[in-house]
């Protein structure tokens, strides 16, 4: 009888151990300089920047951003097209494994709207990035200031 106890015991563990294994995949994807740009007067729209590694086995799929500062996040790219830049919204990001996706002006960028609180240099705008499979992040973007370089790589 005693012998069962311990089996049951052993069963019961595996659940458990299974719950925990998401908190163990956050630290397949690496986040590094993270940072926002402060916003031109009159608007309420700005661009974020980071850099993501995935240093798992498995792709991972950024699905969303979300943030108290901004009502909404997109990812954005820029696209050369009929002879123009234009921004395209992505749907998700794959960082896939071993690779680096950086976000960076020009190219990849996270596109914040309806940002109501001011942009203060150097504070810190915290956002969570929820991937299918490898954990959300919380990301702290640094703000900089917009005319750290030039406004048209956005
Ligand atoms: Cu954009």
């Amino acid at each position: 009888m005693k012998h069962v106890l311990l089996l049951l015991a052993a069963l019961s563990a595996i659940p458990v151990f299974a719950d925990k294994a998401p908190i163990v995949d956050k630290l397949v994807l690496n986040v590094t300089d993270a940072y926002i740009r402060t916003m031109p007067p009159g608007q309420r729209v700005t661009a974020g920047f980071l850099t993501i590694s995935n240093d798992g086995a498995e792709d991972c799929q950024i699905l969303s951003a979300t943030s108290s500062f901004s009502e909404r996040i997109e990812f954005h790219q820029h696209l050369y097209a009929d002879g123009m830049m234009q921004m395209r919204p992505l749907a998700q990001v794959l960082v896939t494994a071993g690779e680096t996706v950086k976000f960076s002006p020009g190219g990849l960028h996270l596109m914040l709207f309806d940002v109501a609180k001011p942009l203060v240099v150097n504070a810190i705008v915290p956002i969570r990035l929820l991937t299918d499979h490898c954990g959300t992040l919380l990301v702290n973007l640094q703000i900089r200031n917009l005319l750290q370089r030039p406004m048209m790589e956005h």
